[in-house]
């Protein structure tokens, strides 16, 4: 099935010249890989079409590689791929809607809204998506299009940590390594060298958490905390990925005062058990089971929700 869409897709990049390739806002690294190592395939197959990957660049990944800035005349002409992007609204940089769109994308399915679509909900992720397309077509491949979509393998799945790693992955990260030869070790060095204020910081989350009886972890960030440590909100919510495997914490959660939106509380939330995404839906998040975000109004609202969560934590046990 899956070889069938590859070899569509393969079929509508030789058919154009110039070709769009857009993510979700946001970027993490499995977007940011996944759209740069596609760009450089299809540039090394065809040195002679222009490629452009759009969107708001991301200084801490910029070790990816650089973004493009294009007009609505290049858009419209071109033929547009979108990865890692379950929803219209959540594409970064789309100006208008090219007579042909692709979508690659491993997320549950939300809504249809490009002419061909390839979702993959069993994918680790969009980078194992790109790599399955360049296994099954005439794509070329190389050291520095692998070291790409091996950073964006481990980023969603944690280095094989996630359940939705499956052998399939597992499978081609080796032919990936065996093909290429790349240096797959430096790409730690890429994604978790981070600054000691950053590592202090999780060492004051981790000190002043408050857990309750039921298992459930959270701490209320403030701008004077944020200030005190030089981090930013999005660091911050992004530190409860390391708070798993606690054995007296079944989920936990961190809410980040944001000043980049008007002061809302952004609420990061994590689990190894309960059932945590039907919590944040009630407060107009999403995500997945375990993994789960929700932008709150205040502080008053955060009490509200970890009571929720509370909850779901004692119904759990
Ligand atoms: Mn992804």
């Amino acid at each position: 099935m899956y070889k069938k869409v590859c070899k569509k897709i393969y079929k509508l990049i030789k058919k154009y010249d110039s070709i769009v390739i857009a993510r979700h806002v946001g970027p993490d690294p499995d977007a940011l890989g996944s759209q740069l190592a596609l760009k450089e395939s299809i540039l090394t197959t065809f040195p002679n079409k222009k490629v452009y990957a759009v969107g708001h660049p991301a200084s801490r990944f910029k070790y990816l590689g650089e973004l493009d800035g294009i007009d609505e005349e290049i858009m419209s002409k071109s033929l547009l791929i979108i990865v890692d992007t379950p929803n219209k609204c959540r594409v970064d940089g789309l100006i208008c809607d090219p007579a042909n769109s692709i979508k690659i994308d491993h997320h549950p399915f939300v809504e249809e809204f490009c002419t061909l679509e390839w979702i993959d909900d069993t994918s680790c992720s969009a980078a194992q998506m790109v790599l399955e397309l360049i296994f099954n077509t005439d794509l070329k491949l190389n050291a520095s299009i692998a070291s790409k979509i091996y950073t964006g393998i481990i980023a969603d799945t944690n280095r094989f940590l996630f359940s939705y790693t499956s052998s399939k992955t597992f499978y081609m990260v080796s032919k990936l390594i065996s093909e290429t030869k790349f240096d797959f070790v430096s790409s730690y060095n890429n994604l978790y060298l981070r600054p000691i204020k950053e590592v202090k910081f999780e060492g004051y989350i981790i000190n002043n958490m408050t857990i309750t009886d039921n298992g459930f972890a959270y701490l209320k960030i403030t701008q004077d905390m944020l200030d005190e440590y030089g981090v930013d909100a999005a660091t911050a919510g992004n530190m409860v990925n390391n708070f798993n495997y606690i054995e007296e914490v079944l989920a936990w959660a961190v809410f980040t005062v944001d000043n980049n939106n008007g002061g809302t509380i952004r609420g990061n939330i994590r689990s190894r058990g309960p059932i945590i995404n039907e919590v944040a839906a009630n407060y107009g998040g999403g995500g997945h089971k375990l993994a789960s975000g929700v932008r709150l109004k205040s502080f008053e609202e955060v009490d509200n929700i970890v009571a929720d969560l509370d909850k779901a934590c004692q119904e759990f046990k």
